[in-house]
């Protein structure tokens, strides 16, 4: 898979996708047509007819796990927890993109450039009714490159259509964009940008993944398509674009200007406000775009839909490939549920090995770089249990656990979209560790009942007799 279309001809070939040909507005009706099949668990949208608009609009690309899989290049019918598997495995080797010529880029088949751009002639969807506009960038990222490095980052923040060559953006602090920009504002620089809007949807994954600081999920992704991603230069910004993107939008930040950007309806359900922090935006230079541009789109909002998918699968495999990076022994398997945005809550299952072995577990885990941001809660169980089978981790809870034994961790980075901090206070949260294992050191265990196994199938072998 190499572009949106490779996905859609894929998609539709597994029945998961359907063509909307009737007409829909961009205005509500588009997206609530998606958030509604998103909660059914229903394929991915190609909205054919956009009312006003010529070109079409697709989104719920990434609500099932079939599509997930579908996208990296896994077997149609792995759990979240095998795709989280995959994941981990091919973040071990890493393979940079590719360039090749401009003709051989379909993103360059239109240009706007100058006086041209009018990024009006997109349909951008408006999603919610208290949102601040319409936005462009939902299922996108921003590519930026390090001013002192080779680094080059593709990251999602939203992005929201301010002006026919404006889009405002929303770099929360400390993200990898944020960290650039930084460090272009210290040079007295803007900071080159190019926002791609439809795409290979492994590198939207790869832009929403928490991939650590100095590795580009540019390499990533080569390594999950086994082949280096093929890039192509800008035409104004020299940054490394995806041959195959439907709508690039080159521009530049400016670190000291400013712009109103917001509402919008987030993952956790809720707004989080507007002018809490100060929004930077995109000057647009150049606007590249294939013939009949695919305009991709993610509603966002309340658990659990397309982005919570995503945000599972990305952001649990990232936990779980820090602490696999982190070699401690006996980890099993990690799951941070898409009912928790894949950020809030982890739950992880462990082999114990040694007394304290079940602590240092939760420890490390709100201690990795994705862990130390957001992550509230995380509970510890043992080997026996699967941490995505929720009703055998309640189990746990309820009779493995002791609050005596929880730790509260007072203070850790925070995300200013927690709903549950005052929205003037977001910027630290407490954590706390639910040891829901059985204490490694204590001599005398619960003892477990168990049938005894010869009269279980002497039963079995009576089943029917018994009148069942
Ligand atoms: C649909 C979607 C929208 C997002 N919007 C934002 C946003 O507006 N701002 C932000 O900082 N992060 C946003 N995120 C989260 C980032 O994509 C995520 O933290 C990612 O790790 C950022 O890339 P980076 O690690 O290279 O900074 C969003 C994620 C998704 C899936
Ligand atoms: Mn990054």
């Amino acid at each position: 898979m190499k572009s949106m279309r490779d996905f859609i001809q894929q998609a539709e070939g597994e029945g998961q996708l359907k063509r909307v040909k009737a007409e829909v507005d961009w205005n509500l009706e588009l997206s609530h047509i998606a958030k509604l099949n998103e909660e059914k668990g229903g394929p991915a949208l190609l909205f054919e007819n956009v009312k006003g608009y010529k070109t079409p609009v697709i989104t719920s690309v990434c609500t099932t796990t079939e599509r997930l899989a579908l996208i990296m290049g896994a077997p149609i019918k792995s759990s979240l927890v095998d795709l989280m598997k995959h994941w981990v495995k091919k973040g071990e080797t890493l393979i940079p993109p590719k360039y090749v010529e401009k003709s051989q880029a379909p993103c360059k088949e239109n240009i706007m450039k100058g006086d041209d751009i009018d990024l009006f002639k997109f349909p951008v969807p408006h999603y919610y009714p208290k949102d601040g506009g319409r936005y462009i960038g939902t299922a996108h990222f921003f590519i930026t490159k390090d001013p002192d490095s080779d680094w080059i980052n593709i990251g999602t923040y939203r992005a929201q259509l301010l002006g026919k060559d404006k889009i405002g953006t929303q770099f929360i602090k400390g993200k990898h964009a944020d960290i650039m920009l930084k460090k272009y504002a210290a040079l007295k620089k803007p900071m080159p940008v190019a926002s791609i809007v439809g795409c290979d949807p492994l590198l939207f994954l790869c832009g929403a993944a928490r991939i650590s600081a100095f590795t580009s999920e540019y390499d990533f992704a080569g390594s999950v398509r086994g082949e280096p991603i093929e890039v192509v230069k800008g035409e104004t910004v020299d940054l490394p674009i995806p041959a195959t993107a439907e709508i690039v939008i080159e521009g530049y930040v400016d670190p000291n200007e400013y712009m109103e950007e917001g509402p919008f309806g987030e993952y956790t359900g809720y707004y989080s406000g507007v002018g809490t922090d100060k929004r930077n935006f995109e000057q647009v230079t150049c606007v590249t775009y294939r013939n009949n541009p695919i305009l991709w789109g993610t509603t966002v909002g309340k658990a659990v839909t397309d982005t919570h998918m995503t945000m599972a699968l990305t952001y649990g495999a990232t936990l779980w490939q820090q602490l696999t990076d982190m070699k401690i022994p006996g980890i099993k398997a990690v799951y941070c549920p898409p009912e928790g945005a894949g950020r809030f809550l982890a739950i992880i299952s462990m082999k114990q090995m040694y007394p304290g072995h079940a602590d240092q577990v939760g420890t490390a885990a709100i201690s990795t770089e994705m862990g130390a941001y957001g992550l509230k809660t995380v509970v510890v169980v043992d080997e026996d249990i699967d941490p995505w089978d929720i009703p055998r981790v309640l189990y746990a809870i309820s009779f493995r656990f002791q609050p005596n034994r929880c730790q509260i961790i007072n203070r850790g980075r925070s995300t200013p979209l927690d709903p549950s901090l005052p929205i003037d206070a977001r910027d630290i949260t407490g954590r706390i560790i639910i040891d829901a294992t059985i204490p490694y050191e204590w001599k005398e265990k619960p003892i477990p009942i168990e049938l005894d196994p010869d009269m279980v199938k002497r039963v079995q072998s009576r089943w029917k007799e018994l009148g069942f």
